[in-house]
């Protein structure tokens, strides 16, 4: 069975990039932020600072004309001539000669009203005219005017609208420059000075608040001002200015270069970013790649094994408890021989055609793989007949190949096994590892459907080879004897020592547990048992020769001659007396080793017999080059004797052994006439049931008592 490895972690680490990328990015955007804070603040900062000066500017502009205001009615309220003259009784035109012709064109104030205590009007003049001042102020200037009127509170001042003007407003009594009574009320005089363009131009130059204007409406939302209230709070007007904004003014000096600096930072960015995202997806692109190639097969472009395994991982644990994907496992027939002999650029090209026909083979392959040299495996949809998955992927690889101008011929073995539920990719695997290793074991060409059975053979011969195990090392191993006697005389010439064991559950025939000895590591230490056994039996009886099977693999072991050798020395037995019988097999398959062992054994005088001859390939070559002292006629050729060409044969293959001067041994007589075929075709030796069966050590001595008294 072959080992399935976990699938690796995946390969580069994509995601470091984009990570690196995204780090980069934030921290940028942040000290981008932090920046833009900074010049913004600073804007804002500067433009507060010239606002607040501007305002605290306007605003004692407007005090200090208040304050001239009412300076200038304190130098004339408090005036002896004019508490005189309005203590007269008509005091009119003392007014209108001292104050209301001045305030035609004055600047200190545009308008003159004088009231007696109650607020009454006495005379009003505007811009030199005669008017009545206390309609056009209303009732609020009469509070104001008639508050003045008392002694002992300061002059009484406040904005007031005049006709379509803003006024500032002062009052206060008039009395006499001394000892002025704070008990009685006076007269009250009232200067206004209008808040004309012309006014509100000399107090922007004076103040430097350009585009200083009055206005009725809202300022906008970017400019200062203040605003007029009358005594009740009714909004007058307003005295309005744009901000400098000196903040915003460096802010737009500078914004070209910030602006440059912000595209600078975006190229920059844009370009991390894009050569971020390209390097990244190569990074993927690879890892994909590396990945694609991890899971393919290069030569047949299929999965190989690792992608067998994660699809079957895949498919089986998505399917949750849904039963029924099959897998097929696919062996060629007879791949390894076409490598061998017309090389591997053909065999290359054949595994790709086969590739291609299995991937067409079957409308409902859920996966096509290549397992490793001429290891195939194939699985249909989930609910296709795995049969008939088998069968068709049998047929598409019977039709001959052509590769170049040659035609090949190949054939296919198949095992395949059903998962159930719960069953992971390595169990489906190895059922139909399983299944198709019975194929190959019992005659290839088929495909096989996993059946517990197989597991249970599998265990059965694994027991059995622990018995087998227990019997070689316990030597409970029996060796039986079988005579080998002269064609003409029927004098035993030798023995044929023949392995026997008996399992727990009976007796083995030995053609099942030699090559399960075989197979399982254990016919060296069979063939010693053997050996030793039947050296033991021959030494006891002079005149008889001692014949012993060799299975290729022994005969291939680099210590085999050693080995024999040895034992011959410490058993204290005759070279000459042992007969080493090998079949021709192995000098087809290993024909070198098996050379350097017959040549090494026979220097030191053992024999050597080809057995089985004419069951399989006979090959006059191989009896030539290794010179075989004998050669063992097989039972097949004596038993077909009894047609003509049957005769025929056996004597032609007598003749072919007389030719190269090889003794013949017939092998599985059974009837006087045989033995009589045999004996006239020139037979030196036989062997066979009708002379004597396999017999134990015991049975043997009976055998030769019986022999001796029969003589
Ligand atoms: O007589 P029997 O049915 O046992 O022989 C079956 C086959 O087993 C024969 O081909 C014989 O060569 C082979 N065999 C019998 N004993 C041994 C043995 O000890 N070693 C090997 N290698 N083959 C044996
Ligand atoms: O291949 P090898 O020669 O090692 O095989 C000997 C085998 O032939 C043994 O299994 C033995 O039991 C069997 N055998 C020997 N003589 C006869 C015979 O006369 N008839 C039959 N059928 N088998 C025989
Ligand atoms: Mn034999």
């Amino acid at each position: 069975m072959k080992t399935f490895r976990k699938r690796p972690d995946r390969l580069p680490r994509a995601w470091i990039v984009p990570a690196a990328i995204a780090i980069f990015l934030v921290v940028a955007l942040f000290l981008s932020f932090l920046m833009a804070r900074v010049v913004l603040t600073m804007r804002d900062t500067g433009n507060q600072i010239d606002n607040l000066r501007a305002t605290n500017a306007a605003h004692a502009a407007l005090v200090a004309a208040e304050k001239r205001l009412v300076g200038t009615v304190h130098d004339n309220a408090a005036w002896n001539s004019a508490f005189k003259a309005l203590e007269a009784s008509d005091p009119q035109p003392w007014i209108e000669e001292n104050w209301g012709s001045v305030s035609a064109d004055y600047p200190l104030y545009d308008g003159v009203a004088v009231t007696d205590p109650q607020g009454r009007l006495i005379a009003g003049y505007l811009k030199g005219e005669p008017a009545d001042l206390v309609s056009i102020m209303g009732p609020e200037f009469v509070a104001q005017a008639v508050a003045a009127a008392h002694l002992g509170r300061s002059a009484k001042r406040h904005e007031f609208r005049v006709k379509d003007d803003i006024a500032l407003v002062a009052s206060e009594a008039v009395r006499p420059e001394q000892d002025a009574d704070p008990a009685r009320a006076y007269n009250v005089l009232t200067f206004l000075k209008l808040l004309t363009p012309a006014t509100v131009d000399s107090v922007a130059g004076d103040y430097q608040l350009a585009g200083l204007r009055l206005t009725a409406d809202e300022p906008a939302k970017d400019e200062l001002f203040l605003k007029f209230t009358d005594p009740k709070g009714a909004t007058l007007g307003y005295l309005a200015w744009p901000g400098r904004n000196p903040g915003t003014r460096v802010f737009e000096e500078v914004k070209p270069i910030l602006t440059g600096a912000a595209i600078v930072l975006f190229l920059l960015l844009a370009a991390v970013l894009l050569a971020g995202f390209a390097e990244s997806r190569e990074l993927r692109r690879l890892a994909a790649a590396a990945d694609h190639e991890a899971r393919h097969d290069s030569l047949s472009g299929l999965l190989n094994r690792s992608g067998l395994m994660r699809a079957l991982e895949e498919t089986l644990s998505s399917g949750g408890q849904v039963p029924g994907l099959t897998l097929h496992l696919i062996d060629l027939d007879g791949f390894k021989a076409i490598n061998d002999a017309w090389g591997h650029s053909v065999g290359d090209q054949l595994i790709r055609a086969v590739a291609a026909r299995l991937t067409g083979c079957h409308p409902d392959l859920a996966l096509v793989a290549r397992l490793g040299g001429d290891e195939f495996a194939l699985a249909g949809e989930r609910g296709t007949d795995p049969k008939q998955v088998a069968d068709t992927a049998l047929a598409a690889l019977v039709q001959p190949f052509r590769i170049g101008d040659r035609l090949i011929e190949l054939g296919a073995s198949i095992g395949y096994a059903t998962s159930e539920p719960a069953m992971d990719a390595f169990e489906l695997i190895r059922r139909a590892d399983v299944a198709l290793y019975r194929v190959k074991e019992t005659g290839k060409g088929r495909a096989l459907a996993y059946t517990r059975s197989l597991d249970r053979d599998r265990e059965d011969v694994a027991l059995l080879e622990d018995q087998l195990r227990r019997a070689i090392d316990e030597r409970t191993l029996e060796v039986a004897f079988q005579p080998v006697v002269s064609a003409q005389t029927g004098a035993v010439s030798g023995v044929e020592a023949l392995a026997r064991w008996t399992a727990d559950r009976g007796p083995v025939r030995p053609d099942i547990f030699i090559p399960l000895a075989e197979k399982a590591g254990l016919i060296d230490k069979l063939g010693a048992v053997v050996m030793e056994k039947a050296i033991r039996f021959a030494k006891a009886r002079p005149g008889i020769e001692l014949s012993v099977n060799v299975s290729p693999l022994q005969l291939c072991a680099s210590d085999f001659p050693e080995s024999v050798l040895s034992m011959l020395e410490r058993e204290a037995f005759d070279p000459g007396k042992l007969i080493l019988e090998v079949t021709e097999g192995v000098l087809i398959a290993s024909p070198d080793l098996a050379q350097r062992a017959i040549q090494q054994l026979r220097a030191r005088g053992i024999r050597f017999a080809l057995d089985d001859f004419g069951s399989g390939y006979a090959s006059i070559g191989a009896l030539r080059t290794f010179g075989f002292d004998r050669m063992k006629i097989d039972r097949s050729l004596v038993t077909a004797c009894q047609s003509e060409s049957g005769l025929e044969v056996f004597k032609a293959t007598v003749a072919l052994a007389s030719a190269l001067s090889i003794p013949v041994t017939a092998e599985g007589i059974e009837t006087p006439e045989q033995a009589r075929i045999v004996r006239e075709t020139g037979c030196q030796l036989l062997q066979g049931y009708l002379a004597g069966r396999p017999m134990s050590p015991l049975e043997f001595e009976a055998y030769q008592s019986s022999l001796a008294g029969a003589a």
